[in-house]
């Protein structure tokens, strides 16, 4: 690691280098200074079977931290309450380092002081972080979408993802994983016209393509303790997409009572105060640059996004877990449990979560 980490133009005396984070994607370790108060880096290596295009997914990132760093060093509105990655660059002026092996590594600084919440405790946390997103989807909103990669082809259209889903049922060797998940089964294929209404708007260019993140998964923006200041962060999935896809999957992490893998189904419900504050502080950034057909089918994103996630894992679980980082045996098909009865709740409780939006 110490050895890969010395590509990197950093100057800096490493004390340790530890694993760090929860992703279920890509490795990521600290690297911490021996200088305790020098700057200590994040050094990640880049899951190549996941992100196929590695160069591509640098290359949008690397215009986006551009974009986003000049707006806020321009604005005195911004600068000290937003902060963006900062990716260092190699010793040849590279974003990224590969290695004999083909692994694409790269490094940013780590932010100090600042906090991400795997649980999100307070409706408060919600609106905050909420905020971040909103403002990062503003701040790209002058930026030239079709300039990005789609690094992962079709990566939240449903109505893709349920064909894959449908021919690995059919086709995987795993037939005992099928037989025991005939219930979840039914309930994706039951959901399914519903679920894909948002996409066929996309498709018909209803809904307009943006700059979105792809991944706002509550525990991918930093906030410092007294909220005084906000990062977005882990911009691998930056890409075109709907303003659907950041708020529904902000609202999936931040609104469940449940951990997005708890096994005990009764636990999962969702929290309306923590959906009303995520949805306050998202519409209230963004709102200036949002059309209302979008706004009116922000609520529909909520229970979407959950299911896009329960397809997933449960496409992963048959497929006999190649895609995502496991720790047992079982746990895709719990994550798929969990997300699609997620979908359930949020699409009982659909029009209560429209009255909230609504009135935001
Ligand atoms: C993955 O990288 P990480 O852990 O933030 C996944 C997301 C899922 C999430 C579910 C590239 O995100 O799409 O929502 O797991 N990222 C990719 O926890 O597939
Ligand atoms: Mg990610």
């Amino acid at each position: 690691m110490e050895h890969i980490f010395s590509a990197f133009h950093t100057n800096i005396q490493v004390k340790s280098i530890e694993p760090f984070g929860a992703g279920l994607i890509n490795d990521t370790y600290r690297v911490v200074n021996n200088d305790p108060l020098g700057q200590d880096f994040l050094l990640q290596r880049i899951n190549h079977e996941v992100f196929k295009d590695a160069k591509g997914l640098m290359h949008n990132m690397e215009l986006v931290t551009r974009h986003l760093s000049h707006k806020i060093s321009t604005s005195s509105k911004l600068q000290g309450s937003c902060e963006t990655l900062r990716i260092s660059p190699t010793k040849n002026g590279s974003s990224y380092y590969e290695d004999i092996d083909g692994n694409f590594w790269r490094a940013v600084e780590f932010l100090k002081g600042y906090k991400s919440y795997d649980y999100v405790e307070t409706p408060e946390q919600a609106y905050q972080g909420a905020q971040a997103f909103g403002q990062f989807m503003l701040l790209l909103n002058d930026f030239p979408v079709h300039e990005l990669k789609e690094t992962i082809p079709g990566f939240h259209d449903i109505i893709k993802r349920l064909v894959t889903f449908k021919e690995v049922v059919a086709s995987t060797k795993k037939t005992d994983r099928v037989k025991e998940c005939k219930k979840e089964i039914q309930f994706v294929l039951d959901q399914a016209d519903q679920m894909c209404e948002i996409e066929k708007l996309r498709k018909s260019g209803k809904i307009k393509d943006r700059v979105t993140h792809n991944d706002t998964k509550f525990n991918n923006v930093l906030l410092k303790e007294d909220f005084s200041s906000h990062c977005v962060i882990d911009l691998d999935t930056v890409m075109p997409g709907i303003v659907h896809y950041d708020f529904g999957d902000g609202v999936r992490t931040c609104s469940s009572t449940a951990k997005e893998d708890e096994k005990d189904l009764n636990l999962v419900d969702v929290d309306m105060e923590k959906l009303k504050g995520f949805a306050q502080g998202f519409i209230e950034t963004s709102k200036a640059v949002l059309d209302p057909l979008e706004i009116e089918y922000l609520a529909l994103s909520a229970p979407l996004l959950a299911y896009i996630m329960g397809v997933r894992f449960l496409t992963d679980y048959l497929a006999g877990d190649v895609y995502y980082k496991i720790k047992h045996e079982s746990h895709n098909l719990e994550r798929a449990r969990n997300q699609l009865r997620f979908t359930k709740t949020m699409t009982d409780r659909l029009s209560d979560i429209s009255v909230i939006i609504k009135f935001v």
